[in-house]
């Protein structure tokens, strides 16, 4: 029998689900539970990790998962590499639906740097107001550079944070251009600095910087095993009918 696991936590995870759920497909929803309340699901949903490669391997054996689709963010990198090693070690076919990433575009001015350690190193010297938009995660790096005024937008409040020089915003996306710009010239941002997402959820700061013709930092996708890689849920759902001569359904 089909039954597909839904690793997810984005946009597309998220139309994916509902697009199981119209097809009458038994399927999965899994979240790290990175957040208090996540968004309600259309399909059975699960909280929470696997405990590593092994963990998912033994859960996918016991709940008969016959299919995995990797929907999560492309920044989430450990739970990708876990899914290729659990699905090759279980013989479960893997199908990763991500997004492009962002490309520049005509008026963007973009400083392309790997990692948070390049991003912090791309900071002016002098005094900048920055719009830190890449979650709570690794904020740590940027919120000692004691020069810069830091704007922190994150899901769900911080108490360990204690942001002398810089505020925090709770606020969950997506976001549209139109409210990131009156943000930013709110705030009198003159940096911004974000993870190369992809997708419309998180653009809306890359558009309000192009408007006010403020450089962004983009920090660069981390780097994933080679999977099986789709853009759209029409073409996860092909890949499922694809392999229902497979299981005889
Ligand atoms: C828990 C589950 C949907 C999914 C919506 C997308 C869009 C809105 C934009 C900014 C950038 C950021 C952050 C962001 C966006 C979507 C998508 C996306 C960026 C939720 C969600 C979970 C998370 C986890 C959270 C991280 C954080 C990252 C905030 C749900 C709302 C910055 C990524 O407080 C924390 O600890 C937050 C942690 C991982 C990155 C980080 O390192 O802090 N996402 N975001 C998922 C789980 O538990 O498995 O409630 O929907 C999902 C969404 N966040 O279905 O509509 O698809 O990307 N999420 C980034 O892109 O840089 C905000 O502020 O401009
Ligand atoms: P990560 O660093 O790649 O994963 C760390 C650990 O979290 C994984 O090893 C796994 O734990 C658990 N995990 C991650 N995603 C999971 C899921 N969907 N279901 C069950 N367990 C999961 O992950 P992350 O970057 O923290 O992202 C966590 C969640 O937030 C994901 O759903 C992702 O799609 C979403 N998200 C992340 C970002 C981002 O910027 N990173 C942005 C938007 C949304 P075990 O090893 O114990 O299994």
């Amino acid at each position: 029998m089909r039954r597909v696991l839904v690793l997810g936590g984005t946009t597309e995870a998220s139309q994916l689900a509902r697009a199981l759920a119209d097809a009458h497909i038994d399927a999965i929803f899994s979240y790290a539970g990175r957040v208090a309340a996540p968004l309600a699901q259309p399909i059975p949903t699960r909280v929470g990790g696997f405990g590593g490669a092994e963990g998912l391997q033994a859960w996918l054996a016991a709940e008969h998962i016959s299919h995995v689709v990797d929907a999560t963010h492309p920044f989430a990198a450990q739970m990708s590499r876990n899914a290729v090693a659990a699905c090759a070690a279980a013989g479960v076919p893997l199908l990763a639906l991500e997004r492009p990433a962002w490309l520049a575009q005509a008026g963007d001015d973009w400083r392309h740097v790997a990692d948070i350690e390049g991003a912090v190193a791309a900071l002016p010297a002098q005094a900048a107001r920055v719009f830190l938009a890449i979650g709570r995660q690794h904020v740590a790096p940027f919120l000692a550079c004691v020069q810069h005024w830091f704007l922190l937008r994150l899901v769900d409040p911080a108490p360990e944070l204690h942001l002398d020089h810089g505020e925090v915003l709770r606020a969950r996306g997506p976001f549209t251009a139109e409210s990131d710009t009156r943000l930013m010239q709110t705030h009198g941002i003159t940096h911004i600095v974000a993870k190369n997402a992809g997708g419309a959820g998180a653009e809306a700061k890359l558009l309000a910087a192009r408007a006010l013709g403020l450089p962004v930092i983009l920090i660069d996708r981390p780097v994933v095993p080679a999977r099986a890689t789709v853009g759209s849920v029409a073409e996860v759902l092909a890949w499922l009918g694809a392999h229902r001569a497979d299981l005889g359904v």
